[in-house]
């Protein structure tokens, strides 16, 4: 790869990305105002050797014609004192990265408290979704409960039913564990036709934290749970929204299911559950019930209203499928994505993220040709079971139309389907676990839109 195609690609943020519209237009005012070809102009004179002593000249501090003020003219920051340590007790983001934020689909929902905030997952590195940026999901709004006051019972078929405080349950032996959650009607807005525009919209009721609890295999034998006869446990919010579900025994005496208060390395945050919250590692977000105030061990499933008449998924031939929990294998790619623009041919990075509610991502393959040929991503370190997975691999971008589109397959072997291939089994009209292949349109002007192929 040549200097030319490692410098010539340039992202022009989305408005809901981080640039506000009045940044937005500072950036295309540069763009189109010959910088570009100064940057390009200055680098084939670096290779000629001629250009480092023309632009030392020139520093100190007058802006020359042609050039770039904001390196060559020292700045406020560089001259002055700056602000004191514990100016703020608790750090915010920078005030330009404002844009960065969850948002609700305009029209989604009647009203805020039953609905849903969508994750910026096309502002996000890594594999950590910050905590004042995790989707939200509430059914009755959200409360920051006094914690020394919430309480958590175990009951049902235990010797002695037990209640403990959040003290007795924060001095128990506690794991730490990164997981993605994800609800199961991610995308659901999609199972049709093209919805919407970005991948906040599309993709973004999902997050990935660490996650830190006990396991809820010691609160039930604590409790002298009956495991043996016990297949099911029942676990209950404690706010308005009789938020109650049903889990496997099987996925407790893994020891896989956390009653959580940690959320990357704080408390919980209120909009998430604090201060407790069941973790349900790769089951949708509906089973991870927040508020946690009581678990029940029974004998068989509960068929609660958010499993009889809620989270069913309508098949084909008119009949409902019922606890459709996992969350299969998934992937995204976040940039170049809806409503971005590409300012300029030549390199990009294109990065994206994949998770499976199997296990561990096996690889993940991109297209830029809308799915006829595809080359292997690089997959980020580390790459953890029931978490999200970060993609990376380079691109050239000719100026041409382009469908990019990203394949992942986790370590059960499975493969994320086409949209052909999941409503071939699903239909269109289903609401939950729509995780199929996701395709983004390049247009010849850089603007990305959502697209499906037929
Ligand atoms: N108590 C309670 N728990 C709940 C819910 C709720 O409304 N109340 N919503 C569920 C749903 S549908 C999802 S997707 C996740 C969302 O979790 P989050 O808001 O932390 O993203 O919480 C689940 N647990
Ligand atoms: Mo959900």
């Amino acid at each position: 790869m040549n200097h030319d195609e490692l410098t010539s690609g340039r992202v022009l943020k989305a408005p809901e990305n981080f640039l506000s519209k009045d940044g937005i237009k500072t950036v295309v005012a540069q763009a189109r105002g010959g910088r570009r070809d100064f940057i390009r102009n200055a680098f084939a004179a670096a290779v000629a050797g001629a250009a480092a002593p023309a632009a030392l000249s020139q520093v100190n501090p007058v802006p020359v014609e042609g050039g770039d003020a904001n390196i060559l003219v020292l700045p406020e920051h560089a001259k002055g004192l700056g602000l004191g340590v514990a100016t703020d007790g608790y750090g915010k983001p920078s005030k330009y990265e404002a844009n960065v934020q969850r948002r609700q689909s305009p029209g989604l929902t009647q009203t805020t408290q039953a609905s849903v905030s969508f994750a910026p997952l096309q502002s996000l590195f890594g594999i950590i979704t910050p905590s004042g940026l995790h989707f939200e999901r509430h059914h009755q709004g959200w409360w920051d409960i006094d914690p020394s006051k919430h309480r958590f019972m175990v009951n049902g078929m235990v010797k002695e039913a037990k209640v403990f405080t959040m003290d007795e349950i924060m001095r128990l032996p506690s794991v730490s564990r990164f997981h993605f959650i994800e609800c199961g009607a991610n995308t659901a807005a999609e199972w049709g036709n093209v919805a919407v525009p970005t991948v906040q919209y599309t993709h973004g009721m999902i997050s990935c934290s660490e996650f830190t609890g006990v396991p809820l295999i010691t609160l039930l034998e604590i409790a002298g749970a009956d495991l043996k006869n016990g297949k099911f446990v029942l676990a209950e919010g404690g706010e308005g929204s009789s938020m109650t579900r049903t889990i496997p025994m099987s996925l407790i005496l893994s020891g896989e299911v956390l009653v959580a208060y940690g959320q990357n390395g704080e408390m919980l945050r209120p909009e998430n559950g604090y201060p407790l919250r069941l973790v349900v590692p790769g089951v949708q977000g509906v089973s991870w019930i927040k508020y946690l105030r009581r678990v029940e061990v029974g004998d068989k499933p509960y068929g609660t209203k958010d499993e009889a008449i809620h989270y069913i998924d309508l098949q084909p031939d008119g009949t409902h499928r019922q606890y459709t929990s996992i969350q299969e294998c998934k992937s995204v790619v976040t940039t170049p994505s809806g409503g971005q623009v590409l300012l300029d041919k030549g390199f990009y990075n294109i990065t994206g993220l994949a998770w499976s509610g199997k296990g561990k991502i096996k690889k993940v393959d991109v297209s830029v040709d809308g799915g006829r040929n595809w080359r292997q991503a690089r997959l980020e370190t580390p790459v953890l079971s029931k978490a999200f997975s970060r993609f990376n691999i380079d691109w050239v971008w000719d100026g041409k139309p382009a469908i990019i589109q990203s394949r992942a397959v986790d370590e059960t072997g499975y493969v994320q389907p086409t949209y052909k291939q999941l409503r071939a089994v699903r239909g269109t009209r289903s609401i939950y676990h729509n995780n199929a292949i996701q395709s983004w349109l390049v247009q010849e002007n850089g603007e990305v839109k959502n697209v499906q192929l037929s």
